[in-house]
């Protein structure tokens, strides 16, 4: 890329105020626009990006099929979209110039929740409009802005709007049907204009609204299902659930809390020093930890161990703990687990942690007494992992009864909160009680855990500094503070103590968890990310409900899956890295929701199949999608096969993809044959190109399913990912504004200038970003390129121009046009 745009540079006059010209006026923007639609037209009137596979007896050249994830359509596609696109685009047209025939299809997502989510929240807001007979537009004006934004609610209509949809069409999309036929023919469109390379006829969307595409993902899931190894299969799997109602709390069932799914936490066992704080020796100084020393709560705790129990999101820091955090107002109670352990945490936790069997039968608790927060302080603990032989536990400000347990470990290390109050507490020791001892010795000397690029080794002392931050009171710093630590370490970290040193943290967390939960020294807990009510007002919980899950993860089917990412293309060493980590701990994946858009399960059809799981194998739909469905998304029109959708059983399907056995069907032979003979051409898929993103979920299920329906022949070839598209150098985000649509970039720029700094913006999977004044230049540099070639063809027309033998000056150019070239193969093939 950086060569064809260094030759343009290097032959262009482009000024400033050239630019400044071309922003006022738009009439070279509109001259190329114009010739932009003349080719696209001529495209489409010659069919030349559709693609059949060779007849029988014709000539078959080499093939390329290259695809991108369908995208989700609640919305319309941003320059992001078009950036990993321009990828996949240049990649197909390389191919073509090869003489190779080049399959590039194009579908529509619509699977999941957010869609019927969002239409029924229309829905509920024109309800009220109609009982306040309030013009919907007006409710804001009515409510005020600002009660909405306290109340964290955005309506509906408001994002309708700013999605460009007029007023009077809104209603219209409380059917959540209206999405499918708006968001998916108008991003075709879009796309079209985009001057993208698709062959169209194949294109669809899914659901079982797609009676066509239904019956493939019916296939797929009965042919994961109905084997000897089945791949999906039913267990308990974590979900939000009303004790009240006693079943689990789908979205639609919810009065609040909609979209809020489950949070998985470890729990660390600190375990109380209950010796020491009988002891004469402790308690001399200083009485502490009363309420849990007194004969009847003695008597209760029956010479059970006692435990306070952290909610931890990072278990791999645990090497760093220095002492734990009680919140001083908290009332905790004290549960039995068993025989031989209490637990201290609040109540609220106490009930998640019952409806996941942690105390036995579901649901059932035994408290034994009760605590306030206070009264912990100076309680000394044994804690898991921990350099130190004991700890404390100190007062916190900032600790949430209605998080976690209520109990937080602190690691000072990588903790902003914990680095601030320990340096809060070693300041004024005098506050509750808190004695020198119980934090002075650790308040700086505690162990480094984990290393990141731009954070050093103690990076909570690193943000602290950076955000400056001067106390606990600073809390919007911190948590910022928080989120960048916490960024910073995920993606960049390394452990550089214990067991696991030398270890990614996104290898090491997952490890150091397992090991801390098979020692007993911690458990797996759950609850909601947020407050679910349930409509009946009950507060959700999370308990283990049996649901179907793909079985990922499971040795035999993850060793097919390494062999297939080993004979991969994945353009970049990064990438493969990626996909490795990921086929470590990825690990079964519920698939079956009851809420929202999809296929429905075809042996249990209470339940839909999930969004990321009907979009595993599709590429190998597209290659049959245009003899299926006659060229609407749809599939309300049969194609070019005649086949109705009623038609393609699971025995048509194994036919036409896998050469199964011949099917008892009324569809003729000839059309079966050259269904397989697109299949069998086209695949396997040569490229999927996307943001690397998608490598730990759907890219590796992609790789993992191919692994489990097709032979190795048609296992995918390769994956190329990119990196996010900056927009001038700024992150895109809708609420800063700095977002910009296909449409909008294809209003400012036209396709071929947008392309063009597209091209520009980076090739890695590190961050590329979209100059808006790369994009401006290509519009005059083109402009001035079109004014040459009129000129030329005009001078070819009388006669003007020179002929004969070549000059040296015409060799030297020739001889640069083959080093570009070569330079572009070498691009595409070799592996850098
Ligand atoms: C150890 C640790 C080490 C933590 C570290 C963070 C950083 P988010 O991401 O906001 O959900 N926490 C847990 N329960 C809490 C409560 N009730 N009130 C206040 N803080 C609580 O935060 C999760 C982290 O917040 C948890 O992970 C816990 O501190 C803390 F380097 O545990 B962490």
């Amino acid at each position: 890329m950086s060569t064809i745009h260094s030759e343009v540079t290097a032959t262009s006059t482009t000024t400033q105020s050239d630019v400044a010209e071309s922003r006022k006026g738009t009439q070279k923007l509109e001259a190329l626009q114009k010739e932009e639609k003349w080719a696209q037209q001529k495209w489409e009137d010659e069919k030349i990006f559709e693609v059949d596979a060779p007849a029988p007896g014709e000539p078959s050249p080499p093939k390329f099929m290259g695809t991108f994830p369908f995208p989700y359509m609640n919305g319309l596609l941003h320059l992001g979209h078009s950036f990993s696109l321009t990828k996949l685009d240049f990649a197909c047209g390389y191919e073509r110039l090869q003489g190779k025939r080049v399959l590039l299809p194009f579908g529509f997502h619509v699977t999941g929740m957010p869609i019927k989510a969002c239409a029924d929240k229309l829905k509920k807001e024109i309800d009220k409009k109609n009982e306040e007979s309030v013009d919907p537009t007006k409710i804001v004006k009515k409510h005020g802005k600002a009660a909405a934004k306290k109340t964290n609610l955005t309506y509906q209509f408001q994002i309708m709007r700013s999605m460009g949809i007029p007023n009077e069409e809104i209603k219209l999309f409380a059917d959540a049907k209206h999405w499918l036929y708006y968001f998916p023919p108008g991003t075709k469109e879009d796309l079209k204009d985009f001057g993208l390379s698709v062959d169209w006829r194949r294109s669809f969307f899914t659901t079982d609204v797609n009676p066509y595409f239904d019956s493939f993902v019916r296939w797929q899931f009965n042919t994961l299902h109905k084997r000897a190894d089945p791949k999906v299969k039913y267990g308990e799997r974590y979900t939000i659930y009303s004790p009240l109602d006693g079943q689990p709390c789908m979205d639609h069932d919810r009065a609040s809390g909609e979209g809020v799914g489950v949070q998985e936490y470890t729990g660390i066992k600190l375990q109380v020093l209950m010796d020491e704080l009988t002891g004469a020796e402790h308690v001399k100084d200083v009485p502490v930890g009363q309420a849990l020393t007194t004969p009847e709560f003695q008597k209760a705790l029956a010479g059970r161990n006692l435990y306070l129990v952290a909610g931890t999101l990072r278990p791999e820091t645990m090497y760093g703990q220095t002492n734990c955090f009680a919140g001083v107002d908290i009332a905790y109670g004290i549960y039995a687990v068993n025989d031989k352990e209490a637990w201290v945490c609040t109540p609220r936790s106490a009930r998640n942690m019952a409806f996941q069997k942690l105390f036995g039968e579901p649901g059932s608790m035994k408290k034994l007494g009760e605590v306030k927060g206070i009264d912990l302080v100076g309680v000394p603990l044994k804690a898991p992992l921990a350099k130190y032989e004991r700890v404390y536990t100190l007062p916190m400000e900032g600790v949430l009864a209605n998080k976690g347990t209520g109990v937080v470990t602190s690691v000072p290390c990588d903790s902003p909160d914990d680095y601030i109050t320990l340096q809060d507490l070693k300041k004024k020791a005098a506050y509750y009680n808190v004695q020198p001892k119980w934090v002075e010795p650790f308040a700086d000397s505690f162990p480094s855990i984990i290393r990141t690029p731009n954070y050093g080794d103690r990076a909570a002392e690193t943000a602290v500094k950076k955000f400056k931050i001067n106390s606990q009171k600073d809390k919007l710093q911190l948590s910022e503070a928080k989120a960048e630590v916490y960024k910073e370490g995920f993606y960049q970290g390394t452990v550089i103590i214990g067991n696991h040193a030398g270890k990614t943290v996104q290898e090491a967390k997952p490890l150091i968890r397992d090991e801390l939960i098979a020692q007993g020294l911690a458990f797996p807990y759950c609850e909601p990310e947020g407050m679910v009510m349930s409509r009946s007002g009950d507060e959700c919980v999370v308990t283990l409900a049996p649901q179907w899950y793909i079985d990922y993860g499971e040795e035999g089917w993850k060793k097919l899956a390494t062999l297939c990412l080993a004979d991969m293309e994945t353009y970049s060493a990064e990438t493969r890295h990626q996909f490795e980590r990921t086929l470590d701990w990825l690990n079964q994946w519920a698939c079956s929701r009851s809420f929202g858009l999809g296929t429905r399960l075809p042996w249990d059809p209470k339940y839909l199949i999930e969004s990321l799981s009907d979009s595993t194998i599709y590429m190998a739909y597209y290659t049959v999608a245009h003899m299926l469905q006659g060229g609407v998304l749809d599939g309300s029109k049969q194609g070019s096969g005649n086949i109705g959708a009623e038609q393609m059983t699971d025995e048509v399907w194994n036919d036409v993809l896998l050469n199964g056995p011949v099917p008892e069907t009324a569809i003729p032979k000839a059309t079966l044959e050259k269904m397989r003979r697109e299949f069998e051409y086209f695949y396997p898929l040569d490229v999927r190109v996307s943001g690397k993103d998608l490598v730990q979920n759907h890219l590796t299920f992609f790789i993992y399913n191919h692994t489990a329906i097709f032979p190795q022949s048609k296992w995918p070839k390769g994956v190329r990912v990119n990196g996010h598209l900056l927009l001038n150098g700024e992150k895109m985000s809708k609420s800063t504004g700095n977002f910009m649509t296909i449409k909008d970039a294809l209003k400012v720029f036209g396709a071929d200038a947008t392309r063009f700094a597209l091209a520009d913006a980076g090739d890695g999977v590190e961050d590329a970003n979209f100059v808006e004044k790369t994009a401006d230049d290509a519009i005059l540099k083109l402009y001035t390129e079109r004014e040459w070639i009129e000129e030329n063809l005009a001078a070819i027309k009388e006669g003007k121009l020179r002929t004969g033998a070549y000059t040296w000056n015409d060799r030297v150019f020739a001889a640069e046009l083959d080093k570009m070239i070569a330079d572009t193969d070498a691009a595409y093939y070799v592996v850098p």
